[in-house]
């Protein structure tokens, strides 16, 4: 089971939000098998938030982003290992999980490297070339790798110590002890008195007897009262004592040391070149501080990709942040077809009306999908709202069917719903200049030309003299924000259908547009209602006609 993001695009006005709930709702009904997951990635104007709370629904959640993170990566449930764990509780974690490298941690549970097979086999690489090793003991590792039981604690927990078997002649033993010079070794022997006290008097730091009992020891008669190492008892016999014995090495003494970690929250790009130059085979994973999985090279070797649904949108520059590599399953919008680039197949419904909400519903009716009262009281709301109350231009047959026979159906008079719905925005006058720019703002690429427009709706246009320069000053602001060429404000009174038009950057081409300007810089737009559908043709237009003069 997968989890599906619908989302609207960026700056969302209702029906972008609307179509994502709605259509998520939808998709509930056709698919049980994904989970889908409605989303905004911006905030919600004051008509959607005035709609979801009228209707008693939650609003889609806030999503920042769909980019692929290292938290949908890394491997979880992976064993810690302790720095003074015995190398044999490694090799048999490595074995058990199939993982290809564990954590270490230090008794303060602070991160200090790794081990993996390679840190094994440099192990075994280092004690089968060379002269006789030397190994890390630690006492209280010893009952950890062989069964049998501690005779005697000695004083030194920790010590490095060749090993030496006491099977020969005893004469022949000590000029082999002997040999070692100046290094004392752990003796793994029976029973043999006279070899037992020569480790006694010459202090070695541990001895291991194999084969024997306390009760054999202390009617054998040996002083072990003046012996400072330890002594165990092991219960297996010498050659299993000693393969056994070298995997009780602290693993902290044969680790990839390191504490460069990640955090879940990482973007996969950078965690990859991350692990990448630190040249290391894997990297430990925390989400707060807290550790919670790892990452290996072979993480990183395809790329998840989250799926997506878009709706009242198509282009990936206008949707949510990574889309551009998630999987998109299904387009539904009812924009101009930008550049659209996909690597895999996928549904595309698109129609030339007024509201997305409009091509849900039909898909709705294609389904055969019973409406509740309040996705029809959304999908309605959605439609007047895009549509200006069925006033703009967008508006088709379609629209008006929609709208009367959701009306109808969820009981609802659309013309004082849709009244209400439109004055419950503040006044211009009293919003911030900046916010009244990028609320609804959408920005177009037309060649080399890249230019922004914002749209506002009021109820009127009196008061209006006072905000202009305000609002100019905040698109300049915005313009340099985003690096356009040009930008341009619709101020759209819904009352007498008109709209005023204010802009900064492009100059030539935008005083070339059909329009009368006021002295004061401001454009009238008599019956014009639709960025998209009225001013972004003329627009794009004078942006041609621009281009093809020049040539
Ligand atoms: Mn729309």
């Amino acid at each position: 089971m997968g989890t599906i993001y619908i989302t609207g695009h960026r700056n969302p006005d209702f029906d972008s939000i609307a179509s994502a709930y709605v259509y998520s709702h939808l998709k509930r009904h056709v698919d049980s098998g994904n989970q889908y997951v409605a989303v905004r990635c911006g905030n919600m104007n004051t008509q959607t938030r005035m709609i979801f709370e009228k209707l008693n629904l939650n609003p889609p959640i806030y999503l920042k982003d769909v980019k692929t993170r290292v938290s949908n990566v890394l491997t979880r449930d992976v064993p810690r290992l302790g720095c003074t764990d015995p190398l044999q509780a490694a090799i048999a974690a490595l074995d058990e999980t199939g993982l290809s490298l564990l954590p270490v941690f230090d008794a303060n549970e602070e991160y200090k490297g790794t081990i993996s097979s390679v840190e094994v086999s440099h192990f075994l690489i280092r004690e089968t070339i060379g002269a006789r090793p030397s190994y890390h003991f630690r006492i209280d590792n010893l009952s950890k790798v062989l069964p049998g039981k501690m005779f005697i604690r000695g004083r030194c927990e920790e010590f490095p110590a060749p090993i030496m078997i006491g099977a020969m002649p005893f004469e022949r033993d000590i000029q082999s002890i002997s040999e070692l010079k100046d290094q004392l070794p752990l003796l793994v022997v029976g029973l043999r008195k006279n070899l037992v006290e020569y480790a006694i008097s010459n202090d070695f730091p541990a001895l291991i007897l194999t084969g024997t009992s306390q009760e054999e020891i202390e009617e054998r008669g040996i002083d072990f009262s003046v012996y400072g190492g330890s002594v165990y008892l092991s219960d297996l016999d010498t050659a299993e004592t000693i393969r056994l014995l070298r995997f009780s090495t602290p693993i902290a003494e044969i680790i990839e040391k390191s504490s460069e970690t990640l955090d879940e929250s990482e973007e996969y790009d950078n965690a990859k070149k991350t692990l990448a130059e630190s040249g290391l085979r894997g990297l430990p994973v925390f989400n707060n501080r807290q550790f919670t999985g790892i990452v290996s090279r072979g993480s990183f070797l395809d790329r998840p990709r989250k799926k997506l649904i878009l709706v009242d949108h198509n282009e990936v520059d206008q949707s949510i942040p990574g889309a551009r590599d998630a999987e998109i399953l299904e387009i539904i919008d009812h924009h101009r077809v930008g550049s659209l680039m996909s690597q895999e197949p996928f549904s595309l419904y698109t129609r030339p009306v007024g509201c997305t909400c409009t091509i849900i519903r039909e898909l709705y009716r294609q389904y055969g999908i019973a409406i509740p009262i309040d996705i029809a009281k959304l999908m309605l709301s959605a439609i007047l709202s895009d549509t200006v109350l069925l006033k703009s231009p967008t508006t088709t047959a379609d629209d008006r069917n929609a709208v009367e026979a959701l009306a109808r159906y969820s009981g609802v008079n659309w013309q004082d719903w849709g009244n209400k719905m439109f004055s419950s925005g503040p006044r211009l006058v009293d919003m911030n200049p900046l916010e009244v720019v990028s609320g609804d703002f959408k920005s177009y690429d037309a060649g080399s030309i890249r230019f922004g427009i914002g749209q506002v709706e009021v109820q009127t246009f009196s008061g209006l003299e006072a905000v202009i320069p305000p609002l100019n000053k905040a698109l300049t602001t915005v313009k340099e924000d985003k690096a356009l060429d040009g930008i341009m404000l619709l101020i759209t009174n819904i009352t007498s259908e008109d709209s005023l038009l204010i802009f900064r950057g492009l100059e030539g081409i935008v005083e070339s547009l059909p329009y009368e300007i006021t002295p004061a810089g401001v454009f009238n737009l008599p019956g014009i209602l639709s960025r998209k559908k009225q001013l972004l043709p003329e627009i794009l237009r004078a942006i041609d006609e621009t281009r093809s003069s020049r040539i």
